[in-house]
């Protein structure tokens, strides 16, 4: 099988070695350099470059090198009726399960607070509130979500989720559609946003979700920076509404130099790494999925274009 690598972002080196590892006998090569671009069946692509998938008239099936595919659906000239399948990797799930479990306990022991106290000298015990009072909302309960909330529950928070189609996680309280977001909002003095980026999630993260958080709550965007109103943020941050934001994703990826949510005492930036892509778990996982393509049987993890994600 043939396979071109299209990526904008990730290197193409120890993809190629660490599949090489997996599935030996599969024809990589590196975008634009692929030869015949009509031999090609297969493209393992992370942020295309704009038209090159539309340039492979060969394709047969398009793998996200990572678990969101909103960069690919944006592609107007993405070939629509190959199939699209995303990364599921339980080495990231595991990560995100950790990023999130860490900034759910600093802001839950207000380490921000501590540390501004620290800056000023300042000797002031905060009031404590052990993990059981504390409610902590999840947007988004698919492989990244329902995996959060459960490691949320195990350090004892009163954790809640939000799907789309009611997904059911044990121990959790799970809602879904209009009346649940607001159910979520309204409770969650933490609220984690690990949706897929699509049409009717983009910009969830609002002025009018944050008025209807308890005041004082924080959030963490783990998914896009799009589903976040940066503005909204900014104001309910120095209204107090919210009290602390922690960003992994942003509009604007690297974050430039002078956006104000840099230098924010209220706000945490980390740059896109809650949960990495990492060829060396994720190459036995892609190489499993072209093998069973390849053999023509069902592929896991295939994206519904029309649903976004
Ligand atoms: P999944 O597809 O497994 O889960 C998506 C969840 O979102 C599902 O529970 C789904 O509901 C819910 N959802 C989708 N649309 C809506 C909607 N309109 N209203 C309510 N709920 C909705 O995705 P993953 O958990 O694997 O990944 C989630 C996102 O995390 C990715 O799309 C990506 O953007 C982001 N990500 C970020 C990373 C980082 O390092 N920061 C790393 C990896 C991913 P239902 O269950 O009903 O289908
Ligand atoms: C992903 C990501 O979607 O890294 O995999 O954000």
């Amino acid at each position: 099988m043939r396979a071109a690598f299209l990526s904008t972002d990730l290197p193409f080196a120890p993809w190629a070695a660490a599949l090489k590892r997996h599935f030996p006998e599969l024809d990589l090569r590196c975008w634009p350099d692929v030869g015949d671009r009509a031999a090609v069946e297969a493209a393992l692509v992370w942020a295309p470059p704009p038209g090159a998938l539309a340039a492979l008239p060969g394709l047969r099936l398009i793998h996200v090198l990572g678990a969101g595919v909103d960069h690919v659906l944006a592609d107007p000239d993405r070939p629509a009726g190959v199939p699209l399948v995303r990364l599921v990797d339980p080495a990231m799930t595991a990560a995100m399960g950790e990023y999130v479990q860490f900034q759910a306990l600093r802001l839950h022991l207000q380490d921000l607070t501590y540390r501004e106290q620290q800056g000023a000298r300042a000797w002031r015990a905060q009031p404590q509130v052990i993990a059981r009072q504390r409610r902590i909302g999840i947007l988004g309960l698919g492989v990244l979500g329902s995996e959060a909330a459960l490691r949320l529950e195990v350090l004892g928070f009163d954790v809640a989720g939000w799907s789309r189609r009611g997904r059911r996680v044990r121990g959790i309280s799970c809602h879904h559609g209009a009346d649940g977001l607001a159910a979520i909002a309204a409770r969650s003095e933490i609220l984690v946003c690990l949706l897929p980026l699509t049409p009717e999630t983009e910009n969830i993260l609002d002025a009018a979700l944050f008025a209807a958080m308890p005041r004082g709550a924080a959030i963490v965007n783990c998914g896009r920076g799009a589903h976040l109103a940066e503005a909204d943020l900014l104001a309910a941050l120095d209204s107090g509404q919210l009290s602390a934001a922690v960003l992994d994703v942003f509009r604007d990826e690297p974050l430039p130099p002078a956006h104000p949510f840099w230098r924010h005492p209220r706000v945490v930036v980390t740059p896109h790494v809650a949960a990495a892509t990492n060829p060396d778990t994720a190459a036995p996982i892609v190489a499993a999925a072209l093998r069973r393509f390849a053999e023509g049987k069902r592929v896991a993890n295939l994206v519904v274009p029309a649903r976004g994600y």
